[in-house]
């Protein structure tokens, strides 16, 4: 079958309450930003980033989609997927101007679409289709409870509501304050809430230096941290490689890394223990499935990173062996035809066929902007 058009979308969906912040980033919507991809015998394919929903940066997300990897597309058969992504990561104008990027990212919406109408033709979820689920259960932790911009309150009420009531068995906290005394008073606050045993992860968003890291973990020392996510600046592999070394809490990243070969260079050189691939940022499930091996045959762990508000990365990490768990967070959720659902503290594995893009139809009417 054929490719006969690809249809740019922009979408800007609400956050829980009017906006949230982490130490590097306020936003007020998740930009859902991707298209459609329909071939001649009337599938559709829908594939997507996830953005801070800043209309300009989506824009050309969508003018890249839409000028330079459209007409490559055009004509061929979507089945193609491995032939089809190499021929649009290795055109050269493109290539010439971002390997990484936004090209990357765009490449990544299109690569998911293309998944998705194989899975549909099969007519099997995209976890039956790359070989099965591996798991029985695949835990979900909740970041939503713990944005830095939470009052201290509320986030103790939110931590303990996630464990006792909705059954979470794992949150996250943000970090990363210009007082370091701030976040260890409200992570001790936490951890007393929810009580031992249970999973506390931080995530710093690569907003401190190696000594602020280094002496918080020496004082965050009894909290029992699960891991410290992005605690340095995302690209310094010697200065994640030095802390893993120097603190007892394990190192999580990858949220920010657009490639396989930036994945190698953790993993190799130990700055690395949580392996958190995004398939939004990374050019879609063909290199995620890269990374997760690479991960694998290290004999590290999965994590994905919800760039994809965990959608497409349910499918992932029931599938992939891997997978240790899995990012909550609910903003975007209810836009699917089947939306990622947690019970007593495991996702759901979904059973509609394609890979879980599907938007609604009245979504769409709803949170679409202007392509400009
Ligand atoms: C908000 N998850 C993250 C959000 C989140 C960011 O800036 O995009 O905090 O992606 O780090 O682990
Ligand atoms: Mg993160």
């Amino acid at each position: 079958m054929a490719i006969i058009s690809v249809e740019p979308f922009i979408l800007h969906v609400p956050v829980t309450g009017s906006s949230i912040s982490d130490s590097t980033h306020t936003l007020s919507h998740w930009g859902v930003v991707g298209a459609r991809v329909h071939t001649d015998d009337g599938l559709v394919g829908t594939g997507f980033t996830g953005t801070h929903a800043d209309l300009m940066g989506d824009r050309l997300i969508t003018q890249c989609i839409a000028t330079s990897y459209a007409p490559l597309l055009i004509g061929e058969d979507e089945a193609d997927i491995t032939r089809l992504w190499q021929k649009l990561a290795r055109h050269p104008p493109v290539q010439w101007i971002g390997r990484a990027g936004i090209s990357h990212i765009a490449l990544g919406a299109l690569d998911i679409a293309l998944w998705d109408i194989k899975a549909k033709r099969a007519g099997q979820p995209l976890w039956k289709l790359l070989g099965g689920s591996t798991s029985d259960r695949l835990m979900a932790y909740n970041t939503d409870i713990g944005w830095l911009s939470i009052p201290d309150d509320e986030l103790i009420a939110g931590s303990r509501r996630a464990v006792e009531e909705e059954g979470f068995r794992g949150i996250k906290v943000k970090v990363g304050s210009a007082d370091m005394a701030r976040d260890l008073k409200r992570l001790a606050a936490v951890r007393k809430a929810i009580g031992p045993g249970l999973m506390l992860a931080i995530d710093g968003n690569g907003r401190w230096d190696l000594p602020t890291c280094i002496r918080f973990c020496r004082e965050a020392d009894g909290l029992d941290i699960f891991w410290f996510e992005e605690p340095l600046w995302y690209d310094d592999i010697a200065g994640h490689a030095a802390l893993a070394r120097a603190s007892r809490i394990p190192v999580a990243l990858g949220e920010q890394l657009y490639t396989a070969e930036a994945f190698s260079e953790f993993i190799g050189r130990g700055a690395v223990h949580y392996v958190q691939p995004d398939v939004t940022r990374l050019a879609g499930i063909t290199e995620y499935i890269r990374v997760a091996e690479i991960a694998h045959g290290a004999r590290l762990p999965v994590v994905a990173h919800a760039g994809d508000m965990s959608q497409v990365h349910v499918h992932l990490a029931h599938w992939h062996p891997a997978s240790a768990m899995l990012e909550y967070i609910p903003w975007i959720k209810d836009c699917f035809e089947e939306p990622i659902r947690v019970v007593d503290g495991n996702f759901v594995r979904p059973s509609q066929p394609g890979a879980g893009t599907s938007v609604m139809p009245e979504k769409f009417a709803q949170f679409s902007k202007t392509l400009g």
